[in-house]
């Protein structure tokens, strides 16, 4: 399957799609972003979800390959929603190659979309093995626009220490701690510590796998800014979200 995939990206990713998932207002519900997910239209083993490569393509190093394809996909389709915050997913392994920014800021400069409406989704664990390096790359990106967010937030190991140390602009809170708002205390109240922090240091806040209007409500009443879930929308084929942008 690795084989398939460098075939496939040395193809121009051919078989690879993007689904988009919105990310909407917490306030009033519009749609003020939307997530890139890739898909894999595998000839044989039908529609993968990246669960079923992703782990593989960054134990061979091709991930920063399929990270820039992404990207540069992702940029085409922003041309068509410059309303719009396009976010991508990129890989921790991605980081390991010297100069990502670089790298990430000519596909924008190629693609003729403007860094700011662009974001990046990195976890924690970029700090992990990249440390400095992975700060600098990250301060780079900002300084031309790029907006970071940090993805799963709360699940990672010591994200207090990190979230000082890699300079972002959103913290995304995991479901894990969405899903059972209103059923265990101790979630509610993670959530409610994690809005009051990141807005304490001047972040966005999002709250990731929003599926029940009660959810909605809750991170509605404690200010989070952004919602995601599948009570808006699951990841959806770009033609789906232009369908949205126009009924709204
Ligand atoms: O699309 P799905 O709902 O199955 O996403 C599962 C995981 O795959 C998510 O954690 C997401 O971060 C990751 N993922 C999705 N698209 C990409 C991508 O383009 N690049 C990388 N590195 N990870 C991705
Ligand atoms: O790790 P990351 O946050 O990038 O993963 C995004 C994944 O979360 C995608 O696989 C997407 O399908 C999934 N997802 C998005 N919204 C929801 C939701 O409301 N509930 C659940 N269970 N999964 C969701
Ligand atoms: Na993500
Ligand atoms: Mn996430």
């Amino acid at each position: 399957i690795e084989e398939e995939l460098a075939a496939t990206l040395a193809r121009g990713g051919r078989d690879l799609v993007l689904h988009y998932q919105p990310q909407v207002s917490g306030r009033d519900g519009e749609i003020c972003g939307v997530e890139a997910l890739l898909r894999w239209r595998h000839p044989r083993l039908g529609f993968l979800l990246p669960g079923a490569f992703i782990g593989l393509a960054e134990d061979t190093r091709l991930v920063a390959k399929l990270d820039e394809w992404v990207l540069r996909h992702a940029c085409r389709q922003a041309r068509k929603w410059p309303e719009l915050t396009v976010a991508v997913n990129i890989s921790p392994c991605s980081f390991e190659r010297h100069g990502l920014a670089g790298r990430l800021l000519r596909i924008m400069r190629e693609e003729r979309v403007n860094p700011n409406q662009i974001e990046i989704e990195i976890t924690e664990s970029v700090l992990l093995k990249e440390g400095k390096s992975a700060a600098e790359e990250l301060l780079h990106l900002r300084s031309q626009g790029v907006r970071v967010a940090l993805d799963d937030f709360g699940t990672g190991y010591s994200s207090l220490n990190r979230l000082r140390m890699l300079k972002v602009d959103k913290v995304k809170i995991d479901r894990s701690f969405v899903q059972p708002i209103g059923e265990t205390a101790d979630s509610t109240a993670i959530v409610d510590a994690i809005v009051e922090l990141g807005h304490a240091l001047g972040l966005l806040v999002t709250a990731e796998g929003v599926e029940t209007e009660r959810q909605r409500e809750y991170l509605r009443f404690i200010g989070c800014d952004e919602i995601q879930g599948f009570l808006f929308s699951g990841p959806v084929p770009p033609e789906a979200i232009s369908e949205m942008l126009i009924e709204e």
